[in-house]
């Protein structure tokens, strides 16, 4: 049995030059990249993407901070339970609570700019692969 994430280099993580550090963390740790691409984010796609949010005070932010620059765009696969393995690597959502050793706990500092991004579950994976990977 095989899951699928869906994994973003947000435009901080990709002008900070750490596209290559997190796709090597992601591959050494033994996961598959079966996507990938660069693009900067339609407007109507950010804010389908963080449609959940869209009532949230920091949802205007939100949408000019993830389109304000190119984006890093991967589809990733390993077995069932990856999607929580890729999110346990991350860290927690605030930079500042997060772990040293994870992503965020390494290289980020502020909520509104935690470098990356994974699906949350497996109901949000299946809807953000769909979103920005149309043709998989
Ligand atoms: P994403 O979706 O970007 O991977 O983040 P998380 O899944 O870890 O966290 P989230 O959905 O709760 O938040 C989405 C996005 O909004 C930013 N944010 C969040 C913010 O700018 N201010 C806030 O107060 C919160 C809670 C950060 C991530």
């Amino acid at each position: 049995m095989s899951e699928r994430s869906f994994v973003m280099v947000k435009p901080d993580g990709v002008a900070a030059g750490l596209t290559g550090e997190i796709i090597g963390r992601i591959e050494r740790r033994g996961f598959t990249i079966v996507g990938l691409k660069t693009a900067v984010m339609a407007r109507s796609a950010a804010e389908e993407h963080y449609g959940e949010h869209r009532e949230k005070p920091f949802f205007g932010e939100l949408v000019e901070f993830i389109t304000s620059g190119p984006v890093v765009m991967l589809a990733v696969e390993g077995p069932k339970g990856a999607i929580a393995a890729l999110r346990a690597m991350m860290g927690t959502t605030n930079p500042l609570d997060a772990a040293p050793g994870t992503i965020r706990g390494d290289y980020a500092l502020e909520v509104g700019q935690n470098i990356i991004h994974g699906s949350d579950g497996e109901e949000s994976a299946a809807r953000e692969l769909g979103l920005h990977f149309p043709e998989h």
